[in-house]
């Protein structure tokens, strides 16, 4: 790896694995920079395509989502960058077929854990073709200015403060991520700011070395110095020693190896990083300070002195003119998020919609305020659920299993009535279960299961207006409407349905009062003396009996009853039971 550049200003990169918050984090940093183009152009989530929505400053952009590595390629011929997001699991095999793709030229492991062999054959694919890994275990690089890994440099405020936004005269390479952030902080205190920034990864055999960065570093003209911070365990400082020794680099170099600490313990110590033990006295952070201080890099006596070096190698090349004035400017602001200014009380906003039946916001979901802990506690049933989503409100248990009853008794009747014809005929077409189910849904109305409400409406207001069965039932046949909840094409008088009569047994022995039912079978009386097939059915039964529970429960106030009655949804019950039927 000897090239010198490897990023620039209009550097694209294909991100793997949709992770919203680094890839906004990177298009962030673009706007920041001016960038004209954002740095991500193709996202591959492995199964998925389309596009995500993300933002480039104010405004929102559709980024493209490949399923493939190969397509995302095809698709961003210049995209030469890739970004690998993937597990440890998978980051292997991701990267091995990025590299495979003649586009790609650089490629960032994030993942920590990938074994060790893997990595030493991305290593090998990598050098062989001429390619660059950074990583595994790592968080990155950033070009200042230009273009910036993931969670590089961590949120926009650090990033303005470390002035990464704009080109410095520094050269930096790490072994943390995490104490990468911390140098891009000393570095823009003391010096005209960083002009790239590589974290090699924490791993024994990272994809890229830091001498592999120097080297590159030492052939970028705008970089003025060097700074590098090691860590005890390995030997890949040793390679910069040579380096240095061999004159191959003419840039001043500041190195701090951290670490020291290690001899404190009286064991050898593993520390954050896998590569981060002293495996002897060669690889202990004090044995590799010394060698390059003896190769000529200024190497202070404590990491405390590390902002002082650079400090002083720095103003030494200002002094010696070898630093041309940095061109500062103001970024430009980022607008914040909806939601991050929500959390801190910045601003408000209206919701969209309001559910007042059910709540996920607290540690576990309520219906109608009860916990689901409680619901399984107490053992609610279906009909205590259904109590609670449709009727807000916890009924008594008779009241409940009622509505379990109803479901029970509607829950099929064979395979000729409307609704399973058309589920059968749409399933045997070959269509899928949601639109077979659907299908025999779509027919529930005032004729087949939906004229329970109809049923309900109608014997109220006959029933609250004390006509007779005669009366109600003349009216409604000079108005030329049917009686919703009468009739039925194979019951009939001599033939009655058994679940209407298992509905009326029910109520009969827990409902405190049965009026509206009794009416209802005062109704059939008549219609039966007209017609033997006008038999009081299961929609009629359950919307008298309902209109008795609603009234006879004391659950619900009269101007309660009439809007559940108005709005109609005890055909629900119907559709909820029948559901079961369809589907089976
Ligand atoms: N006539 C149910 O009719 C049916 C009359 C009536 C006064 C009435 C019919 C009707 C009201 C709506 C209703 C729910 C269409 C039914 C259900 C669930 C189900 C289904 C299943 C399941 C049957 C013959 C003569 C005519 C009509 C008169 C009929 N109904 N008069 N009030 N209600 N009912 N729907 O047998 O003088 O000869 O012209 O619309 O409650 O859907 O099992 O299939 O679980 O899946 O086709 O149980 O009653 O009778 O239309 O030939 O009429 O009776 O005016 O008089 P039919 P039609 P006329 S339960």
């Amino acid at each position: 790896m000897a090239t010198g550049q490897i990023f620039s200003k209009t550097t694209q990169a294909l991100f793997y694995n949709y992770k919203q918050l680094p890839i906004q984090r990177m298009l962030d940093f673009d706007f920041l920079c001016g960038r004209e183009t954002p740095s991500v152009a193709g996202i591959i989530n492995p199964g998925a395509e389309g596009f995500q929505k993300l933002f480039f400053g104010q405004e929102e952009i559709a980024i493209p989502v490949h399923s493939t590595i190969e397509a995302a390629c095809a698709a961003h011929p210049t995209a030469d960058v890739f970004i690998n997001f993937a597990s440890y699991r998978s980051a292997a095999a991701s990267s091995m077929s990025a590299l495979k793709q003649p586009t790609i030229r650089v490629i960032a492991i994030i993942a920590e854990g990938v074994p060790e062999s893997d990595t030493k054959q991305l290593i090998a694919f990598a050098r062989a073709n001429n390619k660059i890994v950074i990583g595994p275990a790592t968080v990155g690089g950033i070009q200042a200015g230009a273009f910036k890994i993931g969670d590089t440099a961590g949120t926009i405020d650090n990033i303005i403060q470390c002035k990464l936004y704009r080109p410095g005269s520094v050269g930096f390479v790490s072994k943390s991520g995490g104490m990468s952030n911390e140098l891009y902080n000393t570095i823009a205190r003391v010096t005209d700011g960083l002009y790239e920034g590589i974290a090699i990864g924490g791993d024994v055999f990272p994809g890229s070395t830091l001498s592999d960065h120097v080297l590159r570093f030492n052939n970028i003209p705008q970089i003025k110095m060097i700074v590098v911070l090691g860590e005890l365990g390995g030997r890949d400082e040793y390679s910069l020693v040579e380096a240095l020794k061999q004159g191959k680099i003419s840039k001043p170099v500041v190195a701090w190896v951290s670490g020291t600490c290690a001899r404190l313990f009286k064991s050898e110590v593993q520390f954050g990083h896998a590569g981060a033990k002293s495996g002897g006295e060669m690889e202990s952070a004090q044995a590799k300070n010394q060698a390059l201080r003896e190769a000529g890099a200024a190497v202070p006596d404590s990491y405390e002195a590390f902002e002082g070096a650079i400090k002083q190698t720095f103003d030494q090349l200002a002094e010696e003119g070898k630093i041309a004035p940095v061109k500062e400017f103001t970024p430009p602001q980022i607008p914040e998020d909806l939601n991050s200014a929500i959390k801190s009380g910045k601003v408000r906003a209206p919701t969209h919609i309001i559910s007042t039946i059910s709540d996920d916001r607290g540690e576990e979901p309520c219906y109608a305020g009860v916990p689901m802990s409680s619901i399984i506690e107490q053992g609610f049933g279906v009909g205590d659920v259904i109590s609670l989503l449709w009727f807000k409100r916890s009924l008594p248990r008779y009241c409940t299993h009622f509505i379990e009853i109803c479901v029970m008794l509607c829950a099929d009747h064979g395979p000729c009535v409307s609704g399973a014809h058309n589920t059968i005929v749409t399933a045997r077409a070959g269509k899928d279960l949601v639109s077979s189910l659907v299908a025999g849904l779509l027919t529930i109305g005032p004729r087949f299961g939906g004229a329970i409400d109809d049923a309900a409406r109608y014997f109220k207001d006959a029933y609250d207006r004390n006509l007779t069965a005669y009366e109600f039932v003349e009216s409604m046949k000079k108005k030329g409407i049917r009686v919703p909840g009468i009739g039925h094409r194979i019951k009939r008088g001599d033939n009655r349905d058994k679940r209407v009569e298992l509905l009326q047994e029910f109520a009969r022995t827990h409902f405190p009062s049965v009026k509206y039912m009794e009416y209802a079978v005062q109704v059939e009386t008549y219609t039966l003396s007209k017609a033997n097939n006008l038999v009081l059915n299961v929609d009629g039964a359950i919307g008298s009996l309902f209109l008795d529970l609603l009234s006879g429960s004391g659950m619900f106030t009269k101007q309660e009853i009439d809007e559940i009655v108005g709005i109609g949804y005890l055909n629900g019950l119907f559709v909820l039971a029948r559901s079961i039927g369809l589907i089976g």
